[in-house]
């Protein structure tokens, strides 16, 4: 097994025993077999078989952090922390909100038979786990609060970040005159960069006892974006990757979102070629989709070669901001960042 594959089995390994603990919950509650055979299959359905980048980093982040192997008491908080961030993750209720297909190479939770709007339920129960491991695992830790602000604000700001998502894309009116890449960057900060990005590194930072605010303030200031170039990640691979590969089918431009593509080609687009954006975009039918992927690889707005500039300029970027760190100062490890940068750096899902 290589060392990669150790790693995520070591932490896969964990959540056995999470889901456990929170059927133990269900079952001295009263609850009925069915709601516990129900909260089974949402929780092993919706939580583990991702890429597990947000759970790692808070285990790898520590780890780097402490600058030693981790005790198996120190990892197993550890790893909780990292399950919470993938409890937490907005995939059952975005995919509902984005009508989406297939996700990790499986039908979307609420696509399931019998689900369906349940869904919304199953999704605040996965969120309100969180809140119910933190207080078993942490509340006798003096940083037990700042745990919960952490998991509370990112929330928040990932939810402001859905909404923009969502009013900026509405199903019934296409104007690409109002969509822009400042537009685009607001949303995929708030949607996507706090809660995958700051919050795995901050967490982990609350463990080793970071108490200075300018050392959050200076993850941040590398997280943002760093969360902001895996969305657009996201966006491209959304148009570009074989979705099984991707494991999910791309919706972006049947759904109208003002994602990475859209503006890009809206730039860069001839008069003729906008008019074919405009007649296409944000139809629910696919073979106007079709039209705008063939477009986006035209020149010149030619979206796969500018993906690929924007990679190793994201990539230059980051690495000099990474760079700049004062590791004595700051109390911080640049190991923190790039290995962070590591996992997602030319993902191909
Ligand atoms: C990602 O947005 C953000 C959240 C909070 C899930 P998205 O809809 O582009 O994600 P995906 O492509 O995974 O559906
Ligand atoms: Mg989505
Ligand atoms: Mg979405
Ligand atoms: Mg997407």
């Amino acid at each position: 097994m290589s060392d990669k594959a150790a790693k995520r089995a070591r932490f896969e390994g964990v959540f056995d025993t999470i889901a456990e603990e929170l059927l133990a919950y269900l079952k001295g509650e009263g609850m009925p077999a069915e709601a516990i055979e129900w909260y089974k299959k949402n929780l092993y359905h919706n939580v583990p078989g991702g890429k597990l980048n947000r759970g790692l980093s808070v285990v790898d982040t520590l780890e780097i952090m402490k600058g030693a192997a981790l005790t198996d008491d120190e990892y197993f908080h550890a790893a909780l922390l990292g399950w919470c961030i993938e409890l937490g993750f907005f995939l059952v209720s975005d995919d509902l909100m984005d009508a989406s297909i297939t996700r990790r190479g499986q039908p979307c939770w609420y696509r399931v038979p019998t689900v369906g709007n349940i869904a919304i339920n199953d999704s605040f129960m996965l969120e309100a786990a969180i809140y119910y491991l933190l207080k078993k695992h942490f509340r006798q830790q003096p940083y037990y609060v700042d745990l919960l602000e952490l998991f509370l604000e990112t929330t928040f700001q990932t939810e402001l970040g859905q909404l923009i998502d969502l009013i900026t894309a509405p199903e019934d009116n296409v104007d690409l005159s109002k969509f822009s890449l400042e537009k685009h960057h607001l949303i995929v900060v708030y949607k996507t960069a706090f809660y995958s990005f700051y919050l795995p590194v901050a967490l982990a930072m609350r463990v080793h006892g970071i108490k200075d605010e300018a050392a959050y303030k200076a993850a941040l200031d590398i997280l943002i974006p760093m969360g902001e170039y895996f969305q657009v990640q996201d966006d491209y691979l959304d148009a570009y990757a074989p979705p099984e590969v991707l494991g999910k089918i791309g919706t972006d431009i049947l759904d109208n979102k003002c994602s990475w593509n859209v503006n890009t080609a809206l730039k860069y687009a001839t008069a003729e070629q906008r008019q074919v954006l405009d007649d296409n975009y944000g139809k629910k039918d696919a073979e106007c989709e079709a039209r705008v992927k063939a477009l986006y690889s035209q020149e010149p707005i030619s979206i796969p070669a500018r993906f690929e500039k924007y990679e190793q300029e994201s990539y230059e970027r980051l690495n000099a901001l990474i760079n700049e760190i004062d590791e004595d100062k700051s109390g911080l490890k640049r190991e923190v960042f790039t290995s962070f940068l590591g996992k997602v750096y030319k993902r191909q899902k």
